[in-house]
């Protein structure tokens, strides 16, 4: 079966110390239930897919799992569903679910509406456009009268209106909500170009029965911030905000999955900044105790799920994916990126 076929039959411990917690009845909800229930793609290669038992894997899955491995102690723990684009939004603010990591743009209004908060952006891209190979077409600004699908509310067709109306380029769009119509849409040939973030289309592209037969030009139009979504609760943003910290800080520190253990086991001989992230009567355990988490939070995360080049390079970096991370935004700010890791301190 082809992967657009796959994707079609898949369809789209402690508690907070009295009077010091921040107080968050969502957080209350996750410790109570014992459960994260974390809103990812239904089937992006690389950023969500569901394996042969039906969990859902990959990058942004990763964040689910960081989630429920620093609130709950337990990777395990995080109820990872699928679900479509403009839905997952309207999910949150119906308090269906406590957060949404699926490649989400932060934008002013989106964060305006009180019923929901950015947190964190875990992935910076940009908008793109893919053309079959056939179509000969080796610019965006070659796409003069072409059909341009792409999804139903999203930054895409906001960008896309910009970027054709400033050079007076006509085109025509389909605005099609449901990702298998799009897709075969696109790959049927009756829209000329799929318009998307630059992530959604390497992964698009490998659901194709030919993903040679397409192309990713070279135009990126707009900033999209990807960024973890939640309801609003002060504690949950807190843990989801200094749970990626952790995640930076380990990645700069050079601790991983992998050595994190004998890190810990040694922790008085190892530099201060690594006892202030893994020490419990230091930083770490200091917040963890101000905001809610267990004692071993930041360890937890770290052992269970991995720093960020840890679970960048175990989906995207991979010889299948190959998204280069050196020299763009997503490297560590000391490497000339975008992810600045802010003391734990
Ligand atoms: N990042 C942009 C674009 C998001 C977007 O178009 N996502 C699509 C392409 S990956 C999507 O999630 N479709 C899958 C679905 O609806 O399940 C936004 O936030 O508006």
């Amino acid at each position: 079966m082809s992967p657009l076929r796959n994707f079609l039959v898949a369809s789209c411990f402690m508690i907070a110390t009295a009077g010091s917690a921040i107080g968050g009845p969502v957080m209350d909800e996750i410790r109570k239930d014992d459960r994260l229930v974390c809103l990812v793609n239904t089937n992006s290669p690389a950023f969500s897919v569901p394996d042969s038992e039906g969990v859902y894997r990959g990058f942004n899955t990763d964040f689910c799992r960081m989630a429920a491995a620093a609130i709950l102690g337990d990777a395990g723990k995080a109820d990872i569903r699928g679900i479509g684009f403009s839905d997952s939004m309207k999910t949150i603010v119906a308090k269906g679910a406590h957060m949404a990591s699926r490649s989400i743009t932060n934008t002013g209004t989106r964060d305006a509406n009180p019923g929901m908060r950015f947190v964190v952006t875990t992935f910076f891209d940009g908008q793109g456009f893919m053309v079959p190979r056939s179509l000969g077409v080796t610019s965006a600004k070659e796409l003069s009268g072409a059909t341009v699908c792409a999804e139903e509310g999203s930054t895409t067709l906001l960008n896309i209106a910009d970027w054709f109306s400033d050079r007076g380029i006509q085109y025509r769009v389909e605005n099609i909500a449901d990702k298998t119509a799009r897709l075969q849409a696109f790959f049927s040939g009756k829209c000329d170009v799929l318009a998307s973030d630059r992530t959604a289309l390497n992964s698009d592209r490998l659901l194709a029965d030919d993903p040679e037969a397409y192309v990713i030009l070279p135009e990126v139009i707009s900033n999209e911030p990807l960024t973890l979504l939640s309801q609003p609760d002060a504690e949950l943003e807190k843990a989801l905000y200094w749970s990626f910290q952790v995640m930076l800080n380990a990645e700069a520190l050079k601790v991983s999955s992998g050595n994190v253990d004998n890190v810990v086991a040694d922790l008085a001989d190892q530099p201060k900044s690594v006892q202030r992230l893994f020490g419990q009567d230091s930083a770490a355990g200091e917040m963890a105790s101000q905001i809610g988490l267990p004692a071993e939070w930041s360890y937890n995360i770290i052992k269970q799920v991995g720093n960020y080049g840890e679970v960048y390079d175990r989906s995207l970096g991979t010889e299948d994916y190959g998204l280069e991370r050196a020299g763009t935004a997503n490297a560590l700010f000391s490497q000339g990126g975008l992810m600045y890791p802010l003391p734990i301190r």
